[in-house]
């Protein structure tokens, strides 16, 4: 039996916890979160339960986009700690149970890393190739102009004029952010021996940046224009980005990079990945060739209302290829969070259908508290993006402010104005405040995930979508007498759900309004951003 078909893989099991390093908890006492920082938290996260944390890029980095423009693969930031740090953190991390994720960024270096000084320095660098250099399309009066119409996700041009070379390179993020040559053997070699570096370490896999943007067009056509962009949106969705990513070879490239996983035993491989269903899935790949998971942002994407987020999952789960084990996103540090999408009260809602969903859940720090959006004085905005397009509607700022610990100075997050606000609320949102708290989301979620251990079916059952009525999303977990339901009302009004038969009478095992008590009954009354999950009578408690 291969790897893609074998039944029981950790992941399946688990859920993970996103953090974003710089806005953890600061232990060095600069106003940025730090290694140190996590490691004094892990006895809050197994609290909460979760099982495997992916830290954001925590490499040697100028910083331009906050460690996603790395000038050293194979060393920690002084910002975050030393490599002793890093060594001490994974040690306590797997001595208390929980996985540990990094983040690989193999699709651009920083502009400060020495494989791309090299290859800037000269047009016969050995080192030329590893990055995608191409020349200028020549005015007739000599002037020079970019090789096409291709478009940074950060806006502009994404094409880089080199003076001293007389050539153009490619950047699909920032100029400081040159794109690697994925086409070039030594660039795949490389990056698999970063690979190697981190997983000889025991860390437990890579959630993969921008994973569908590796490959290019090795023509480097023009993407076509985007009939319904609106001026008001990023311009990265001027064009269409046909071209310039998601091109078939990728395919190939992540078959490799599931080799080297291969290498060593149960490591996961998840790549970050923005594109409609269809495209998405494919990159399951066949037979165990493609990362284990493709980040599933449907949820981040679509309007927060019972009818679509059920048509969502419903298309999800009959899109997975045989074997495509599913997984569940709400937030993450480039996205509005989800309490700022859903408002306070459907943040409950939102965690209930995360952690009951089949599939593995990620959640984003901070969003156990409902932190929402922080509106970011304009002195204060960090985020590379919108100070490139200050026009853009959301800066990715607003859902990377500090977690919240305490009603000490700065939330216990630092002894020091921290690099990004806190949320107005602070003082009461807080873990300090939510911790055994009745009632309060921290407390949700850690029921949440208690519960999601103690019931398999949570966990590997099968999903089945229940008509239950208006505003209401419902679904069974399981088969048989092995089953729970689940109902979430949508609407801030009390409404009525229909319920199986076999449900009448069954416990409910936990409510998202602590006053609940009693059994199940025939039409259900759920309360206003209410949600449950109920065994059926006689069955599963
Ligand atoms: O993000 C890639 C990416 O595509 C997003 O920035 C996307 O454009 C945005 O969310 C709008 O949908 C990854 C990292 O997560 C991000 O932080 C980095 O800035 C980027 O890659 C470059 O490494």
């Amino acid at each position: 039996m291969n790897d893609f078909t074998r039944a029981a893989r950790w992941w399946r099991d688990e859920t993970i916890y996103q953090i974003y390093p710089r806005s953890f908890c600061d232990r060095s006492g600069d106003g940025v979160g730090d290694l140190a920082g996590i490691r004094a938290h892990l006895p809050y996260l197994r609290e909460l339960g979760v099982d495997a944390l992916w830290l954001s890029p925590i490499f040697v980095s100028p910083m331009r986009d906050f460690g996603y423009d790395i000038a050293d693969y194979r060393a920690i930031d002084p910002l975050f700690g030393t490599m002793a740090d890093f060594d001490r953190l994974l040690e306590e991390a797997h001595g208390c149970g929980l996985k540990l994720l990094l983040d690989l960024v193999p699709n651009h270096t920083s502009d400060q890393h020495p494989w791309f000084k090299a290859s800037r320095s000269s047009r016969d660098d050995p080192r030329r190739d590893w990055y995608i250099w191409k020349d200028p399309v020549r005015g007739s009066d000599g002037s020079h102009h970019p090789p096409n119409n291709w478009i940074s996700n950060f806006g502009g041009s994404a094409w880089e004029w080199d003076e001293a070379t007389g050539q153009y390179y490619y950047h699909a993020f920032l100029a400081s952010q040159p794109d690697l040559n994925w086409r070039n053997p030594d660039v795949r070699a490389a990056m698999f021996d970063v690979m190697r570096f981190w997983l000889d370490k025991g860390v437990d896999g890579f959630r993969v940046d921008v994973i569908w943007h590796l490959i290019k067009d090795d023509q480097f056509r023009d993407n076509p224009p985007n009939p319904a962009y609106s001026p008001d949106e990023p311009e990265i969705h001027r064009t269409l980005q046909v071209h310039s990513a998601d091109q078939p070879e990728i395919h190939r490239v992540i078959a490799q990079m599931r080799e080297v996983m291969h290498e060593y035993d149960e490591r996961l491989l998840i790549g970050e990945i923005y594109l409609p269903l269809e495209r998405l899935m494919h990159y399951y790949g066949e037979e165990g060739t493609g990362v284990h998971l493709p980040f599933n942002f449907q949820l981040i994407q679509c309007p927060w209302r019972a009818e679509r987020v059920a048509e969502i999952v419903d298309e999800y789960e009959a899109a997975l290829p045989p074997g495509g084990w599913p997984n569940w996103v709400l937030s993450n540090h480039d996205q509005p969070r989800i309490a700022a999408r859903t408002g306070e009260r459907q943040a409950a809602i939102a965690a209930m259908l995360l952690l009951t969903l089949r599939g593995t859940p990620t959640i984003y720090y901070g969003d156990e508290l409902a932190i929402a959006d922080v509106a970011i004085p304009p002195d204060r905005v960090q985020d590379p993006w919108a100070r490139q397009e200050p026009g853009t509607s959301f800066n990715r700022d607003r859902a990377r402010t500090p977690m919240q610990w305490s009603a000490e100075p700065h939330a216990g997050f630092s002894v020091v104005e921290p690099w990004l606000p806190l949320t107005d609320d602070w003082p009461d949102r807080n873990v300090a405040a939510q911790r055994g708290r009745p009632g309060s989301l921290l407390s949700l979620y850690t029921a949440l995930l208690r519960l999601r251990r103690s019931h398999a079916v949570l966990r590997t059952g099968a999903y089945r979508r229940i008509e239950a009525g208006e505003d209401i999303f419902a679904y069974e977990r399981g088969e048989g007498a092995d089953r729970l339901a689940i109902l979430l009302n949508f609407a801030a009004q009390p409404r009525t759900a229909s319920l199986p038969d076999a449900y009448r009478g069954g416990a409910i095992l936990l409510s998202s309004d602590p006053a609940r008590s009693g059994a199940a009954e025939g039409p259900f009354r759920l309360g206003a951003d209410e949600g449950v999950i109920v065994a059926p009578a006689g069955g599963n408690r």
